[in-house]
């Protein structure tokens, strides 16, 4: 895909609330005008149009992108219908996603790119803003003549979902101002609240907004209701990606001395965590809504709500239809619709389980096991105003990309995942053959440190990993619609914010073949707390679940010993800091990009947990496994071939891969994926070394992570000659 065709979509997102006519695209020094086709605009639209481009001054460089009928017809009345423009639009709304997956097959549908951009380009302003986003990002991620198109960030696309109420107050003030004279809006990283809040030490987790956005686009590229049976072991992928997210969450309570989050009961129905979002959604023109502590989860019907189409759920539906589940595992078979047994002791129960609470179009019984998942976030997004009485917007649980959060997101993602690791439990246990590779031995493990000359450390470098806070601009800009156009108010608008980040580190695995030809290796690599609550070593069957992927990769071991070497941001686990309007605006080279939209992964940033300033113990373990064993058949991409970084490429175990098999035969999160002895909870004394001292292919080191306390500027942002504020709630 070329610049200049690139270019047309890329401004399509911009100031996505603001109609298409309304003004020029683009910040470089050429901007883009869409032309739209007469009979499209409204007479008064059409109209405004003549007028504003009469503001356009004689100096700018204006290229025009003529707008075309599309020629596969289409009808948008009841995707209008089913969500207004200024509805509040959620992923979580099963009647909001029927429509964006319509426009999304609508999309879909046109012969070619350019037929696809002219029915992206017309129906842009005729839809709601964010299910546009929506339909047009899953329909450009599986359009093969997409294949390189760069997404901008999603902060910047939507950057109401991300930037808080106030600074956003504040960046409209700016916008007034010649660009020259604005300020940087600094966001405080306390800036939601006090640590009188226990939950808000980890807040800085809860809203980082590559977490959040990775959130988001993780629900975009799997889509609750992909056509049944489109996407390889979608349940499995589901619970993983998340548990994952869970294990990282415990591990930054366990840093900032809090318990691990406890399940949410389900037969209890109280919230007892308070959220206070602040958080304003533009188009809508509503704050999300505040919850109190200790505020009941009760029964909604928000049918009255203008473009709601959840309707109503006791919460007695949504706890039996969490028990069937439960009882269906431990049963040992589910209720297929229509009569009928499903086994679930196999190794694909985990995805018939997951998509039954999930409740994608592959669950077997949508009627009998409902949809726990989606009802759930919805039920504690309404829940300080379940039947609409006093017209309060839903709270951010409501919407992938805010959900995170909120206390109870994990809360109910931590009650969601048992439910799924229950099911992992009836399954046998490893065999030493299911784990053993004979011939190949881990025999040491390091990860060496690199560092930034802005932040002295005198720890040796040799497993002593360091995180520390960066402060990273985002452009606002490209999201703040009217109030300022091209012509009236040039320039960035810029916002500050503060988030984790880590010194780059290599790991060096130091192995042996004891066979006489090369081994091709998958290498393994997760990391967990060793220690809990009261700083007591973690018997396994704890720590298992809280081990989380750090990276997997396919490497060939020669014969004899050798040392495989592997960089901390090469790891296929994570994407790279999201690229800004800004960066594909100048990178005007027609690369040839043949990746995905490498928008879905984990944030590179988040990468390590936070750490505690005194050092905090992990156990790191790395695990080599036979590729030949691991490769699937019939995927496209084979396991480990990636892409080298600063190429597009998504995250392949979190994120799958689009229209093609999971490429690891093996179960996601193996070798901790099950109970690895009969009876695990009655094995206090086992640990961790218990497990891998056995088996020659695995091997742990002690590595701690400390968190220098000090706060580091990204650079390549707001020029620093600007004026700061800091805003305060
Ligand atoms: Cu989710």
């Amino acid at each position: 895909m070329d610049y200049n065709d690139e270019i047309k979509f890329v401004c399509l997102c911009e100031r996505i609330g603001e109609p298409l006519y309304a003004s020029p695209r683009g910040h470089g020094a050429t901007k883009y005008l869409y032309n739209l086709p007469a009979d499209h605009l409204q007479p008064y639209e059409a109209q405004a149009m003549v007028e504003l481009r009469k503001l356009i001054p004689q100096s700018t460089t204006i290229v025009e992108i003529p707008v075309y009928k599309p020629s596969v017809p289409y009808d948008l009345t009841s995707i209008q219908k089913a969500v207004p423009r200024n509805a509040i639009f959620s992923e979580m709304d099963v009647g909001h996603l029927r429509a964006a997956d319509e426009l999304t097959r609508m999309l879909l549908s046109q012969p070619n790119r350019a037929d696809f951009f002219n029915a992206c380009a017309l129906c842009r302003d005729s839809v709601n803003p964010h299910l546009w986003v929506n339909a047009f990002t899953k329909a450009a991620l599986r359009r093969p003549d997409m294949r390189g198109f760069r997404l901008p960030a999603l902060w910047e696309i939507m950057p109401d979902l991300f930037i808080e109420a106030r600074p956003w107050k504040e960046a409209i003030k700016q916008a007034t101002l010649p660009a020259r004279e604005r300020a940087i809006i600094i966001i405080d990283k306390d800036f939601t609240g006090t640590n009188l809040n226990p939950h808000h030490k980890v807040a800085y987790f809860m809203e980082d907004i590559g977490g959040n956005s990775h959130h988001w686009h993780w629900h975009v590229v799997n889509p609750f209701f992909a056509p049944k049976g489109s996407v390889d072991r979608k349940g499995e992928i589901f619970y993983y990606m998340h548990h994952g997210m869970l294990a990282r969450y415990d591990t930054e309570r366990l840093a900032n001395g809090l318990n691990r989050v406890v399940p949410f009961e389900i037969h209890k129905d109280l919230v007892e965590e308070a959220c206070f979002p602040k958080l304003t959604l533009q188009n809508a023109a509503v704050n999300f809504s505040d919850r109190q502590e200790n505020t009941l989860l009760r029964d909604f019907n928000r049918s009255r709500e203008p473009g709601g189409n959840l309707g109503f759920l006791t919460i007695q539906e949504l706890r039996a239809w969490c028990d069937r589940i439960v009882e269906a595992i431990d049963a040992g078979f589910a209720i297929q619709e229509g009569g009928g047994r499903v086994d679930l002791r196999t190794e694909k129960g985990i995805d018939i389980v997951t998509n039954m609470w999930e409740s994608n179009s592959d669950t077997p019984h949508r009627k009998y096991y409902g949809m726990p998942h989606n009802y759930g976030h919805s039920a504690f997004g309404f829940c300080h105003d379940p039947d609409f009485r006093y017209k309060a917007p839903p709270g951010v649980m409501y919407l992938p990309a805010t959900s995170m959060r909120d206390p109870t997101f994990w809360r109910w993602h931590k009650y969601l995942d048992l439910i799924s690791q229950r099911q992992k439990d009836y399954l046998p246990i490893y065999t030493q053959e299911n784990l053993q590779w004979t011939g190949i031995a881990v025999t040491e493990i390091q990860v060496v440190r690199g560092e930034d000359s802005r932040l002295p450390v005198t720890l040796d470098p040799v497993n002593n990993l360091v995180t520390h806070w960066l402060q990273s601009d985002i452009e606002l800009s490209r999201g703040l619609d009217f109030g300022r156009t091209n012509f009236n108010g040039l320039g960035s608008i810029w916002v500050r914010t503060t988030h984790v980040q880590h010194l780059p580190f290599i790991y060096r695995i130091r192995v042996t073949n004891q066979t006489r030809a090369d081994a091709q290796a998958t290498v393994r690599i997760f990391m967990a707390p060793k220690l809990d609550e009261n700083g007591d070593k973690l018997p396994f069957f704890e720590q298992r679940t809280l081990f989380f992927e750090m990276d997997k990769f396919t490497t060939i071991v020669p014969p004899g010993d050798s040392i495989i070497i592997q960089k901390s941001e090469n790891s296929t686990l994570t994407v790279p800091w999201a690229q800004t309007f800004r960066e594909i605006e100048r990178d005007v080279k027609s690369l040839s990009r043949a990746q995905g939209m490498c928008s879905c992964g984990w944030p590179d940033h988040l990468l390590l947990p936070r750490g505690k300033v005194d050092g905090m113990p992990f156990d790191l373990f790395v695990m080599l496994t036979n590729t030949q064993i691991d490769q699937v058949a019939s995927s496209r991409r084979q396991l480990g071939t990636l892409t080298p970084k600063g190429t597009c490429r998504d995250s392949i175990s979190y994120c799958g891969m689009i229209d093609d098999k999971f490429p690891d035969s093996r179960p996601m999160g193996y070798p901790f994926d099950r109970p690895a002895v009969e009876d695990e909870r009655s094995h206090l004394d086992m640990f961790v070394e218990e497990f891998v001292t056995p088996v020659s292919n695995m091997g742990t080191a002690e590595v701690k992570i400390f968190h220098v306390d000090k706060t580091l500027l990204r650079g390549n942002g707001a020029p620093e000659t600007l004026r700061k504020i800091h805003v305060t709630p």
